[in-house]
């Protein structure tokens, strides 16, 4: 049971990964409770419509079909969806989100009413059976146009369809430094609508026991907790004890299983009523059409500059679309995660940012992997190339000129309002990339070939991001309705196995294994004898879940606190044992010994029986060896690093091959660098996705016009090259292990990297202004426009 060497630091192979690679995985639907009726919704056809009546009598008669329910059943029983964290310190116009429409839908897949039947297929089919009359009114999809004079209104409750607007930094120490400059470069950036593609779509399992009076839902979250207690107190009102929501096995979330979703009010909504388990799974289509979004903002930035290169001002506008409702997370994804962050790794005096949330008629935008980081770092790292090529400096020199310099931390960047950077050393980090990339050989390798009309580019971005999301406090005044803290109960029994909960969920993230690390470690086990525990509200304390790259950080703060609680009362076990006093002991190599004498102690496993037999334990102690803890930092993580890649773009079909990608990133030390590989590799490729293939496109009616994997084009294996990944090392002052997030990163650095190379490779053809997704027909075309 002892191991004989740390296991954090080290490869541990993951142990979820023998059930999940034999389909031995219980995932949502897996899940068969007896008497189970299916849920199917009927979703609007129209982006913007008033309901004029709902006719179910057809649907009614279809055999199999259990019950029928619309917006207006669920009216007085079932509250408005709420939304979590809105845009601090500025009003929010917070219309209602209904689970189902009542008397206008807003986009293409809002629910209408909901068909419960005895199997899924007779629910589908009685969908085709419902008639409902609509008045089709005009749409409006485009943020920009949305906030135009005569553009269709959404809701009466936000004039004009803003949610809000919000500000930060200093406007008028921003116009001083505008108007002192001796270099202003423009852009205006969109940075594209996303759809987060997991593995696993969606899905709610809902069972109510009359008899109890409680309700258990089993659902694809990242945060059952926060499921819970949203569901409970603020939809449905039932006690908070009768409800216990379960995250089963998830199957990729990338931010979109945060939210609360209409069906999972439904079908718990529907279990009540009905007394039988209720479940919803959806469709890869409904998908599509129906999950929370990602990004969506257009971008008006303005840099001022020195003719050195030195930045003196940042000026950024930027409207981000929230859809047709707030989702959970909605307003406060493009203020506190982005406009707070828009200064990434530079020291920019002065800094100003607005931002409009917008209401139009698509689908509800929210948390997509990185959330509110990747628009930021996009911004300032084109916006880095962009004034490197105005001044014919080289983008690397421009970047090292300006950044947050090693002895400035902890940084808190020009009024932006930001917790502060808790450590950083950039210029490593960008020096190891232009080292493993060959930075200057391939700058001459570029003008040799395009003295031969080839196309090669080189794009940096030195990115930094906010992760372990907390404090709570700071979060609270940022907008966020509840705490950030995380919780850990550790649990050793009488044997020596250990059992530890976390508030956090992983879905993907391999918590099973790196957490098991640490607590083996702290006790000085094997990573087998520890089993993790997430994902269920009974018996667990309360935790806020997985995003936001805080698990780690956050979540092995609280665990750490459980162990060093259990290992004290180890110790006085073991002192009691031993006949001498607690002073005279130490834990370590799995052990109590009597300090300078080794040889003399008592182990883990005597220490874990004898806490539980209680016979030998000292007077007066309880018996059992358990902690719960919370660990609220005092501050966030700011991981950060330099990518680089290096592209080739066919001078002929405007085809964009990543020949090289060079990762260079710090995330203070890592718990297993097997997994936080996985993460970057994983982070990279959603990166590469969205400079070069993926949009959700909607005509103006509110069409998704790319609502199927034919048409929305994630990258696939052979788009992508092999990734070349190294490290520095700059622990975070605050975070057990000084460790800092991993989950976000490669995804927050990838994009400007990858649109920085196809922009470099095409600048001296004077095309500057290139918007994603740079498809082959979006570089051809530009191609042809500069001829
Ligand atoms: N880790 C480590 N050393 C570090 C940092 C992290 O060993 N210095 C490990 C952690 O212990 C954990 C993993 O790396 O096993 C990720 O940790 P962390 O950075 O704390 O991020 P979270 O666990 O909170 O994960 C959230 C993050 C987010 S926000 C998205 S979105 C995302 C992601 O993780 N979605 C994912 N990674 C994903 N991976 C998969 N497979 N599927 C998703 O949906």
């Amino acid at each position: 049971m002892v191991a004989t060497a740390p296991l954090v630091g080290q490869s541990v192979r993951r142990k979820e990964d023998p059930r999940l690679i034999s389909g031995q995985g219980r995932y949502l639907d897996d899940i068969h409770l007896p008497n189970t009726v299916h849920a199917a919704l009927l979703r609007s056809p129209h982006g913007h419509a008033r309901i004029l009546s709902i006719d179910t009598s057809r649907a009614w008669a279809l055999p199999g079909v259990v019950a029928i329910y619309t917006g207006a059943d669920m009216k007085d029983t079932a509250n408005p969806l709420p939304c979590a964290f809105t845009a601090g310190g500025v009003p929010n116009n917070l219309p209602p989100h209904r689970a189902l429409a009542i008397d206008k839908a807003r986009y293409v897949g809002d629910g209408i009413a909901v068909v419960v039947a005895e199997d899924e297929y007779i629910a589908h089919d009685a969908l085709d059976l419902i008639d409902v009359e609509y008045e089709v009114l005009p749409a409006v999809v485009d943020a920009e146009k949305a906030l135009e004079p005569g553009a269709p209104q959404l809701h009466d409750e936000a004039p004009g369809n803003l949610c809000m607007h919000w500000t930060a930094g200093n406007q008028e120490k921003t116009d001083a430094a505008f108007a002192a400059a001796e270099v202003v470069i423009k852009h205006r950036i969109h940075n594209q609508r996303l759809i987060a593609n997991p593995m696993e779509t969606r899905g709610a399992l809902a069972n109510y026991d009359p008899g109890t009076g409680e309700l258990t839902l089993w659902c694809t979250s990242q945060n059952p907790h926060v499921h819970k207690i949203l569901l409970a107190a603020f939809v449905l009102g039932i006690p908070e004890h009768k409800v216990r929501v379960i995250a089963p096995e998830v199957g990729g979330g990338f931010g979109s299983k945060i939210f609360l979703y209409p069906d999972m009010v439904i079908v718990s909504w529907v279990a009540r009523r009905l007394s039988r388990p209720v479940k919803f799974v959806e469709t890869r289509s409904e998908n599509y059409l129906a999950t929370q979004q990602g990004r969506d903002h257009t971008q008006y930035v303005e840099v001022a500059a020195r003719r050195d290169g030195t930045v003196t001002g940042l000026r950024v506008r930027s409207l981000a679309n929230l859809g047709a409702y707030l989702s959970t997370a909605g307003p406060g994804i493009p203020t506190t995660l982005f406009g707070r962050l828009v200064s990434g790794a530079y020291r920019i005096p002065a800094i100003s940012v607005e931002v409009d949330g917008v209401f139009t008629n698509t689908p509800l935008v929210d948390a997509y992997r990185g959330a509110g980081r990747p628009e930021a770092t996009f911004l300032i790292e084109r916006m880095m190339d962009l004034l490197a090529l105005e001044l014919g400096m080289d983008p690397a020199e421009v970047r090292r000129k300006n950044f947050i310099p090693p002895d400035a931390f902890p940084y808190s960047p020009s009024d932006l309002g930001l917790v502060p950077y808790d450590s950083g050393n950039y210029e490593p980090a960008l020096d190891k990339a232009l080292q493993l990339v060959g930075y200057h050989e391939l700058r001459r390798e570029q003008e040799e070939g395009r003295k031969h009309g080839r196309l090669l580019g080189i794009g940096l971005s030195s990115y930094i991001e906010i992760c372990g999301l907390a404090p709570s406090a700071w979060m609270q005044a940022q907008g966020w309705g509840a705490p950030l803290f995380e919780s850990s109960q550790v649990r050793i029994l009488a044997t020596g196995k250990i059992i530890a909960t976390t508030g956090s969920s992983s879905h993907g993230q391999g918590h099973e294994t790196t957490f098991a690390q640490i607590v083996a470690d702290q006790f000085g086990v094997g990573v087998d004898d520890v089993e993790i525990v997430h994902g269920d509200t009974q018996g667990a304390p309360f935790g806020l879940g997985t995003y936001g790259s805080r698990s780690l950080a956050v979540g092995g703060g609280a665990m750490l606190r459980s162990t060093d609680k259990i290992k004290e009362k180890l110790m006085a076990i073991g002192a009691h044992l031993l006949e001498v006093s607690p002073e005279d002991v130490e834990y370590a190599d799995g052990a109590v010994s009597v300090k300078g004498a080794p040889g003399r102690g008592k182990s883990f496993g005597d220490l874990a029986m004898a806490a539980w037999l209680v016979s030998s334990l000292p007077s007066g102690m309880e018996a059992g060896l358990e902690a719960i803890s919370y660990y609220d930092p005092p501050d966030c993580t700011f991981p950060f690093g330099t990518h680089a890649c290096v592209v080739e773009v066919d001078p002929d079909t405007g085809k964009v091959t990543i020949l090289r990608y060079v990762a260079v990133d710090d995330v203070g030390p890592v718990i297993n660098p097997m997994i936080v590989d996985g993460q970057f590799h994983g982070g990279i490729a959603q990166g590469i996705g969205q400079a070069l293939f993926e949009e959700a496109v909607y005509d103006d009616d509110g069409q998704l016009k790319t609502g199927s994997m034919m048409d929305y084009a994630v990258p696939k294996a052979m788009d992508l090259p092999s990734y070349e990944t190294a490290r520095t090392v700059t622990p975070s002052p605050h975070s057990p292990f000084g460790a800092k997030g991993a989950g976000e990163a490669g995804t927050i650095a990838s994009t400007p990297a990858v649109v920085n190379a196809v922009a470099d490779a095409l600048s001296h053809l004077g095309i500057h202004d290139l918007q994603m997704p740079l498809t082959p027909q979006c570089v051809w075309s530009a191609m042809q426009a500069a001829k």
